[in-house]
């Protein structure tokens, strides 16, 4: 058994196997990071690169998606940051349009493993649930994920709601097509371009 076999599993939509594979892995002692990068998201990278192609068509673009949250759901327990003293409330969500919401899930996880209460609003999320779940929760971040370059403009219309309603939280955003440029360009305090950067920004915004 190898990261290979974690990939190729996902690319084939092999539920079962992906679990398996993932836990024997982790068994051996393979590295999270490794099996994650490596395994589970360079395999949905190649199933977008063969959607793009026209080798594979939506339904099994999901099917590949729900192998790699059944590894995912295996992994979970081990992906936690590190222990932050900076904790607060994180309000987060994949923007109005968006139903990806695999990246957003890993934020989910990792946000929470750092010590943050996350209110998760899910896909498809306009600016004014975004606005009333922050109001609400007395956020200290609002945290947006977008995967479709047709849904990032959604995020400076949420961006801009949020500095309307005179809220003090700030917002990060992120996801494959957005950059720390797209970030500045439309206000956003911050940018993460993984899961792993968002807590990072998350605890910088906070802390500051
Ligand atoms: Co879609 N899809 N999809 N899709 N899909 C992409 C995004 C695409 C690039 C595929 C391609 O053409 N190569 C393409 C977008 C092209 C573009 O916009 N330029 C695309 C398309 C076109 C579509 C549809 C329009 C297809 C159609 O219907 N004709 C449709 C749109 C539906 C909609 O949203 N309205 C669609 C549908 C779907 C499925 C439902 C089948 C499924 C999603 C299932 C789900 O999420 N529950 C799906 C999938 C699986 C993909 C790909 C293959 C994989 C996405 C993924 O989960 N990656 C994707 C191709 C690709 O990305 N290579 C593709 C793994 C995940 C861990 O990575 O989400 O990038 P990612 O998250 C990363 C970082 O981006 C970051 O952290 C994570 C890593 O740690 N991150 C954040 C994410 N959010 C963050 C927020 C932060 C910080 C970091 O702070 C707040």
């Amino acid at each position: 058994m190898a990261i290979e076999d974690i990939f190729q599993a996902v690319v084939h939509f092999d539920l079962a196997g992906v679990k398996d594979i993932v836990q024997k892995e982790i068994d051996k002692g393979t590295p999270v990071d490794e099996i994650l990068n490596t395994g589970l998201i360079a395999a949905l990278d190649e199933v977008g690169k063969k959607f793009s192609e026209g080798e594979l068509f939506v339904p099994e673009m999901l099917m590949a998606a729900q192998a790699m949250k059944s590894g995912v759901a295996v992994l979970q327990p081990l992906l936690t940051d590190e222990i932050s003293n900076a904790k607060g409330t994180v309000v987060i969500g994949t923007v109005k349009g968006d139903l990806h919401d695999i990246g957003k899930n890993l934020v989910v996880i990792m946000m929470e493993g750092a010590g943050f209460n996350v209110v998760d609003l899910g896909v498809d999320v306009n600016a004014e649930q975004f606005v009333t779940a922050a109001k609400e929760n007395n956020a200290n971040i609002v945290a947006l994920s977008a995967l479709l370059t047709t849904t990032m403009t959604v995020m400076e219309t949420t961006v801009q709601a949020i500095k309307d309603a005179g809220l003090s939280a700030r917002t990060i955003i992120g996801g494959a097509p957005v950059t720390q440029a797209f970030a500045d360009q439309i206000g956003a305090d911050g940018f993460g371009k993984d899961a792993h950067s968002a807590v990072k920004t998350a605890q910088e915004l906070v802390a500051a």
